[in-house]
Parts: C-alpha cells; structure tokens; sequence
C-alpha cells in the first residue's frame, strides 16, 4: 500500500490497545457505510485482541444537537424518546454483524455528560474559552458552523452548505467561544512530531494546509436550544454537539470520573491507538479534537486513520441521499463473513470503493466458494475418507519431504501483522489467500486418491492431509478477525472449539500444533456457491 503510513507504535508501549469508530447520528438507522467503519474496527480490535493486546473497542450514538432535535419533534416525541427507539437498531445490527465491541456509549449517558461537564470546567480554568456573539451560518444536517466566505450562495439567492450542499440557517446567539487560533502553531508542531498522527498521507496533507490557511475560535455552546449538555457554569447554554461528541472517546473511558477504577481505564488506555473515521470528519477529528485536548492537558490520540466513501452510484451512500442500504439485504445473500471480507479485503482502506452486487458475488465465489470453503471440503473429506476422519499421525519418514505449506506458513504471522501494522486489510486477507491458493494447487498437485491407492504410499498420504490439515487450521486463525463465524466452524470441525479466542497468535501458529487423533467433522460447504437467481433478484 504506497499512500499510507507507519506503524502505530508508541514509545511508551502499555500493551494496551484502544480503538474507536465514530459515534454516530440517531438521525439514520444503519447502512452500509457506517457498517463499515465498525467491522473495520472489529476486524481491527479483533486481531490485536489475538496478537495479546488489551484491547478496547469503543462505539456508540451521537445523540444530542439540532438535528436529533428536529427529527424527534417531526416525529411528535421527546428526543431522549427518539434516541430510545434508535439506539437498540444500532446494538442490533452490530450483533449481527458479529462486531465485538467491549463498550457502547450513548451521549446521553450519565457518565458522558458528566465528563463533558468536568471538560468545560478544564477549559473554563485554563483560560481557553470566552464569551461572544455568534453571527454567522450552520448547516443542521452536518451540525457545522461555516462563516461568510465559506459558503455557497445559490443564484436564486439561498444559501447552501458547501460540503453537503443543503440550505444553511443564519444564526445571531451569544456562545461560549474556544481558542482554536491559538492552536495552529501547536497542531503544525503536533503533525511535525508525529508524522503517523493522520492516515493516509493524502489526508494529513489536507489538514496541514487547511491549519496552514489559519485557523479562527470556535463557537462551542448553544442558546437557542436545549437538546445537549448544559455548562455547568452558565445556565441557559448547551455544549456544541461536534464538541460533546468528540469527548465520548475519553468519557468512555473515565474521563471525569472520581472513581479509582475509571481512572486506571483511563490511564491504561489513553492516548487512543487509532481513532477510525471516514474522510468526512477528518477535521473535527485531527485539528478541533487535538486543540481541545491540548487546551486541557491531555495527550493527544496516536492515530486517527480516515478511510474512504463507499458510493453507489458514484455517490456517497448516506441517508439524506435516499441511497441508503442496511447491512441486512447483502447478509441475507451472502452471510455475515462474506459481507465482511468483501469490504474490507476488495475495497483499499483508505480509498473510496464502489459497491457492486456484481463484484461481490465474483468475490464470494473465487475467494470463498471456491479457494477457502473447498479446501476445508476437500480436506476434510479427505480425512473422513481416508482416516475415519481423525487427524493422521505426521510420518516421521516424511519429515525431510518438500513441504510447501509449511514454508509458506511460517512466514505468515510476520507478513500479516506487517500489514496490519499499517492498517492495510486487503495486504493481509492476501496473506492468508497465499497459503489457501498454495494449499488447494497441493493438494491438486499430491493427488492423494492415488497415495491411496496403496499401502506403499500410506505414509504420503498422511503427510499430505496432516499438511493440508495444519495449513487449514493456520488459516482458520489469520482469517478470524475478518470472518470470526466461518474461523470458529472451522475449528469446531477440528475439535478445537474456540481455538480463535487465542490471545497469543503468534505462538498458536506455529507449525505442528495440530495434535493427531483430532475428530474432524466434514459439515455443511461454508460458503455454498451462489445461485445466478438470487444474484438478478439482488442488484435490483
Ligand atoms: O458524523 N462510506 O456521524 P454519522 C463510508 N456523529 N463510511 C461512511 C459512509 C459511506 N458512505 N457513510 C457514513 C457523524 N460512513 C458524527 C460523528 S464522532 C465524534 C461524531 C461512516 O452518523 C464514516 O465513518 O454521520 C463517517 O465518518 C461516519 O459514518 C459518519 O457517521
């Protein structure tokens, strides 16, 4: 992966990992793209929970502001009613998408709005916020504040936000103001430091020059509603909602607390390991956030990594734009671990991707019908077939044979985790293909139903389905964080149920482990090919 960037190692390592996705908006159930950002963040959290990280996987609702506001009173309820309704949607479909969150916040927590509050009165102590009037421009779909030169005006003479393209709102209210200017110096510094701080390269050079171009204080309180965190030293004021959003990542995990076990969460796990977000929110999260918590005397996260759109038809899916997809209509066709690797092994993290039934369905079948669900159905057949499907013996004679797999396998823990290390699923889902393209030509190429043909070849053939047998179960592992189902089928076919909740990869793949006299089940094909009818029927 050319554009991309370093390792997120820190100096300080505490064997500890915190991972984030964004919190999202109440306004839309889940689609595809939120989806996404989340399984890549469980794919994520998943691996460095298997490579012996302790591991935090945080997500969660962005409940409060304008827009929540306004969609409740549509709806005729309160909005802590219409955040009710949505947040168990959220919940569910990230269940059945198999993501392993540890925690789910809501910003209507207790424990968030109390440490938003504790944040105000940071700020409030260090002198970083005043007291102003705010005449200026708000687009309520993006709860963004945009000034005069910034806008778009329409020949008809409405004015219209210039990243969504939806008519702004005049706003004249007295707000609480933060000290963004003073921090540009202080971000340029921050990215100079620590030039792994934004991911991909492209995206960090357009927050450079978007701080470069100067940077004006930010209005971080509203009036004219009451949908938000009040201040605690100014009745009649709400919190900015990007402001009360961008704390959940530290809320989550302690911040403001006085209990002694939230604070060792909280020093065990910030700074945050990366920070997942799509490219649309790259500067709330990479210059407001970093100002915010460098105003309070907080380390800043290590990395914020922000990945592309995933369009239809050339355009983002999103809500607003009627175009939305629930994750539901693709598991339905393809499975959960089908909808997963799909994602995130053929669309580059980082870069947008096009969402096609078509491709999709070419993926399943050569990838997973084909390569990785026949392999365990060759093989285990194979080991039914030939020995009464218990895991043979490895022959010690055999010992010194050309053993392809091995080789391949024993280099895999170090090319995986190197492309893991640089956020790059698709390197390491290729990893792992290696070694199931390898397998399959092996098997091809031993052609053990001659090997047993006779007692002479016994010993062959038993090393070839016990090579076969150990390369499956090493795949089994490195595929778990992207397919944790189909890993943990596989492992129950080899009676080595759970056997993907490792906390030690490393060692747990190390070739040989694969005890003989193993049961193997044959089961069920995991990934059974498509039917062309259900293909048409699905890209309608
Ligand atoms: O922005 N392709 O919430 P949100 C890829 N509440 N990713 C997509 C996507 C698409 N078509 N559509 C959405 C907010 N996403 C704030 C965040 S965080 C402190 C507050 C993903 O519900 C992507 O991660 O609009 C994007 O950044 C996020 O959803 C926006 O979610």
């Amino acid at each position: 992966m050319e554009d991309t960037c370093r390792k997120y190692e820190s100096e300080a390592d505490k064997g500890s990992f915190y991972i984030t996705t964004p919190i999202y908006y109440v306004n839309a159930t889940p689609h595809l793209g939120t989806a996404y950002t989340t399984m890549a963040t469980d794919t994520m959290a998943r691996w460095q929970r298997m490579d012996g990280k302790d591991t935090r996987f945080l997500t969660g609702l962005d409940e409060h502001g304008q827009k929540v506001a306004q969609s409740a009173a549509a709806a005729g309820i309160s909005p802590q009613e219409w955040c009710d309704r949505i947040a168990p949607k959220f919940k569910e479909a990230w269940k059945a998408l198999s993501i392993s969150n540890d925690d789910f916040i809501r910003t209507t927590d207790e424990r968030h709005m109390r440490g938003v509050q504790a944040f105000w009165n940071a700020l409030y102590e260090k002198g970083y916020i005043y007291k102003d009037t705010y005449d200026g421009w708000y687009c309520v779909p993006e709860e963004t504040f945009f000034t005069a030169e910034q806008i778009v005006k329409k020949e008809d003479g409405t004015v219209v936000c210039p990243d969504c393209g939806r008519p702004l709102e005049f706003v004249h209210e007295e707000n609480w103001f933060f000290k963004l200017s003073e921090f540009g110096d202080k971000l340029l510094a921050y990215y100079d430091e620590h030039p792994d701080f934004i991911c991909p390269t492209t995206r960090r050079n357009e927050v450079i020059s978007f701080v470069k171009s100067g940077l004006k204080d930010l209005s971080i309180s509203r009036t004219t509603f009451d949908w938000g965190v009040p201040l605690p030293f100014d009745e009649g004021h709400v919190t900015y909602v990007w402001i009360d959003a961008l704390l959940n990542y530290i809320t989550a995990i302690g911040y403001g607390s006085d209990d002694p076990a939230d604070q060792e969460m909280f020093a065990k796990y910030w700074p945050c390991d990366i920070h997942y977000v799509g490219k649309d929110i790259i500067r709330f999260h990479c210059v407001i956030w970093p100002a915010m918590l460098m105003a309070a005397g907080l380390p800043c996260p290590k990395k914020v990594f922000a990945h592309g759109f995933l369009l239809t038809k050339g355009e983002k899916m999103s809500k607003s734009k009627g175009n939305a997809v629930a994750p539901a209509d693709l598991t339905a066709i393809f499975g959960v671990d089908a909808y997963r690797y799909y994602f995130l092994s053929d669309v580059q993290f980082g870069a947008d991707g096009a969402i096609s039934m078509d491709r999709m369905a070419q993926v399943y079948n050569s990838d997973l019908a084909n390569q990785w669900g026949n392999l365990v159905s060759r093989v285990f057949n194979m080991c039914g077939k030939y020995f009464d499907g218990k895991v043979p013996e490895f022959p010690a004679n055999q010992a010194d044979a050309p053993n392809p797999l091995r080789d391949i396998a024993a280099g895999l823990y170090d090319r995986y985790k190197a492309c893991m290390d640089v956020v790059d699923y698709s390197g390491a889902v290729a990893a792992v293909g290696e070694l199931c393209s390898a397998a399959n030509h092996y098997v091809e190429d031993s052609a053990p139903w001659n090997l047993a043909k006779s007692e002479e070849t016994r010993d062959q053939l038993a090393a070839v389905s016990y090579n076969a047998l150990e390369a499956i179960r090493s795949m089994a592992l490195f595929y778990a964080p992207f397919m944790p189902n189909t890993s943990a089928e596989v492992f129950r076919r080899l009676s080595l149920e759970g056997a993907q909740e490792t906390r030690r990869i490393q060692h747990c793949s190390k070739w040989g482990k694969l005890a003989a006299g193993n049961a193997v089940t044959k089961g069920a094909p995991l990934f059974p090919r498509l039917d062309a009818k259900v293909l048409t029927l699905a890209d309608k």
